[in-house]
């Protein structure tokens, strides 16, 4: 079966089912628990309250693989969301669900990330208390570039009288670039911070100490890149990224920098144009160590997932929320 989708400005199909989540009205909780995978999602839907007979979990997965469970914690209405990865997909995870829910909302991410720097260690769960930042690939920088190569090369030719010496050199892989005296944008760019919820984070630190322990949590700054290696300053020989010094740039600039990874930015920056009606954090397992190149060993990474969900899922049932309608509230009883 085929669903007719009407509203190519926000297509819905029918029953008012969203287009990639497929989910409607009544079927997700104002507080939601986005989380990078299936598996992950599965795995938290255990620590939600027991279903009863009359009061089963409710589960759907989307034509596009976004799994949503709605259930209970400490009885108070929620739902997991498998997001997947990168913005798009936190894009669309944010705006479908605020098309269908009414009331405020709170959505935690828990994900998985690398640590940038001490104090943040492997199998910590960082907490982007200060916010976050976007980094993304410039593709103008590799553009530019032949242009000025081959100004440079007209520059050094024998029949001009050129002082271009042709030399290449960079301020780093966030400084402006120079070739032979020609200078142009940078290969990566990197946004100001954009701030999140802060009772959202207050509680998710105190409830994430409470399960892990103070000296495994840090609060910091998260920064989402737009590729798992380019833009998180993974080298390889395969691609001309420019990205060499990228990790050591951004520990120089921003040293309350904690966490890497590719969703939380547009989470909050989703949430900050919200119009006031979402509240949002993340929080990561740190699964590698990028200054020591370690990483996290996997049979140790389900037990840290179960740590952060019921924090996660501990700060979302309590945080105050304007309320939903009284019509909303009955449809999720
Ligand atoms: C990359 O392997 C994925 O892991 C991290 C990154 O942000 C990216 O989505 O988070 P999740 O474990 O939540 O998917």
């Amino acid at each position: 079966h085929k669903p007719t989708y009407k509203n190519a400005n926000f297509p819905t199909d029918g029953e008012g089912r969203t287009y990639h989540l497929g989910t409607k009205e009544g079927e997700v909780a104002p507080r939601i628990l986005s989380v990078g995978s299936v598996s992950r999602a599965l795995l938290l839907s255990k620590l939600l309250d027991p279903p009863t007979p009359g009061r089963p979990l409710f589960q759907r997965t989307s034509s596009r693989g976004f799994l949503t469970i709605t259930g209970r914690y400490d009885g108070e209405p929620v739902s997991i969301v498998s997001t997947h990865m990168g913005q798009p997909n936190m894009d669309f995870v944010v705006r479908e669900n605020r098309a269908i829910v009414r009331g405020q909302m709170a959505i935690v991410r828990l994900g998985t990330c690398g640590a940038v720097q001490r104090p943040a260690k492997l199998g910590d769960l960082l907490i982007a208390a200060h916010g976050s930042i976007a980094i993304r690939r410039n593709p103008d920088y590799w553009t530019l570039m032949d242009g000025r190569e081959s100004l440079l090369r007209a520059s050094n030719s024998p029949t001009r009288n050129g002082t271009a010496n042709g030399t290449t050199t960079t301020n780093g892989n966030s400084g402006a670039a120079t070739y032979g005296g020609f200078s142009g944008p940078k290969p990566y760019m990197t946004s100001l911070p954009v701030p999140a919820n802060p009772q959202l984070a207050a509680l998710l630190a105190a409830e994430a100490a409470q399960v892990v322990g103070p000296d495994r949590v840090v609060e910091g700054l998260n920064a989402s890149a737009d590729s798992f290696y380019s833009s998180q300053g993974r080298t390889g020989s395969d691609f001309d990224d420019r990205n060499e010094g990228l990790l050591a740039d951004l520990v120089a600039a921003h040293p309350d920098l904690v966490s890497l990874e590719m969703e939380t930015f547009q989470l909050l920056d989703l949430a900050r144009c919200s119009k006031g009606s979402i509240k949002a954090i993340g929080m990561c397992v740190a699964l590698a160590e990028r200054y020591s190149n370690a990483f996290l060993e996997y049979h140790k990474l389900e037990e840290l997932e179960i740590s952060g969900g019921n924090a996660a899922l501990r700060a979302l049932a309590h945080v105050s929320l304007d309320g939903p309608s009284e019509a909303e509230a009955e449809t999720l009883k």
